[in-house]
């Protein structure tokens, strides 16, 4: 299905930062953190550990409602000119706060319409949110997939919580990976233009990420991003000695996965989920929420 993009499908790709490599240069995204619950463990992740000078996904300075999202998305847009996107992307999980969300979402879509609106999940519920991401207009949508086998999935996520319910172990990753994958094929079908995030993590999924690739592309994601992994202070990998995959093991298979003929990102720059600006910038403290306080 990936195979038959229309033009118009063609021209959405084209203006947003992360999908296209031209357009990064030109267009700016916007991360609004309204999203701070997560319904998942990553053995990469600690969330207790906020700090501004650190720069990497799951991180912020402060979470905004959505009434606080609109107006910095109003006053951003009027200086930015080059803002094409705007998204939710954390510092959770955005579906694990649908209210927050989407909410904030369709503010955006009322008062600043052109803007496309990008929604960054591990993909836990997104099969229960599909009508709202029709209805809303929502063309880009990112998964972040680091596995499709259990067994590999069980050493990323010791946790999953799902409809009260904490899932741990194989079961915990089983549960996680059926839910990413049917949420990726029912988007898909539907034509939204579906990006996978996986995370290198050497030593874990390296070697499964060939397996990956090739299963979300069959599923009809439109590309497929690898970035290396970044271990938050205090996380479970930290105390495991992990370590980040050498630039060279990352650009080989980058290299690897371009072979079998997917779309392969290759100029992430692992933002903030508040992060403002073309992407590698980071322009939040040039926008702060009280220099747009006034509605007109
Ligand atoms: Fe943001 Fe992500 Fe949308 Fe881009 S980022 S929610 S798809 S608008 Fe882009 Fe940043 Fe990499 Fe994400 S460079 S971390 S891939």
């Amino acid at each position: 299905p990936s195979s038959c993009i229309s033009k118009e499908a063609e021209e959405e790709i084209s203006r947003h930062p992360c999908y296209s490599e031209e357009a990064h240069r030109f267009y700016a995204r916007m991360h609004i953190p309204v999203a701070p619950a997560c319904n998942i463990q990553c053995n990469y992740c600690n969330r207790k550990f906020d700090c501004v000078n650190e720069s990497r996904p799951g991180v912020v300075s402060e979470v905004l409602s959505p009434e606080q999202a609109e107006r910095k998305v109003k006053g951003v847009a009027a200086q930015l000119m080059q803002l094409s996107v705007v998204g939710v992307a954390g510092p959770g999980d955005p579906l694990a706060n649908p209210e927050q969300t989407f909410d904030t979402f369709a503010r955006v879509k009322r008062h600043v319409p052109d803007v496309s609106l990008c929604l960054s999940t591990n993909g836990l519920m997104l099969y229960r949110h599909v009508d709202e991401i029709v209805e809303l207009g929502i063309r880009h949508v990112t998964i972040t997939i680091n596995a499709i086998d259990p067994d590999i999935g069980r050493e990323i996520y010791p946790w999953v919580f799902d409809e009260g319910v904490r899932y741990e172990g194989r079961e915990a990753a089983e549960l996680l990976i059926s839910r990413q994958l049917a949420g990726l094929e029912m988007l898909a079908k539907l034509g939204i233009l579906v990006k996978v995030n996986s995370i290198m993590i050497p030593g874990v999924n390296d070697h499964h990420l060939p397996a990956v690739s090739k299963r979300v592309k069959e599923l009809g994601a439109t590309l497929h991003n690898v970035t290396p992994l970044i271990i938050a202070p205090g996380s479970q990998y930290e105390m495991d000695g992990r370590k980040a995959p050498r630039p060279k093991e990352l650009h080989n298979l980058q290299e690897l996965l371009g072979r079998d003929e997917m779309k392969v990102m290759r100029h992430c720059r692992q933002c903030r989920a508040d992060a403002i600006g073309l992407l590698g910038q980071d322009r939040n403290q040039d926008f702060p929420l009280e220099a747009m306080e006034a509605d007109p």
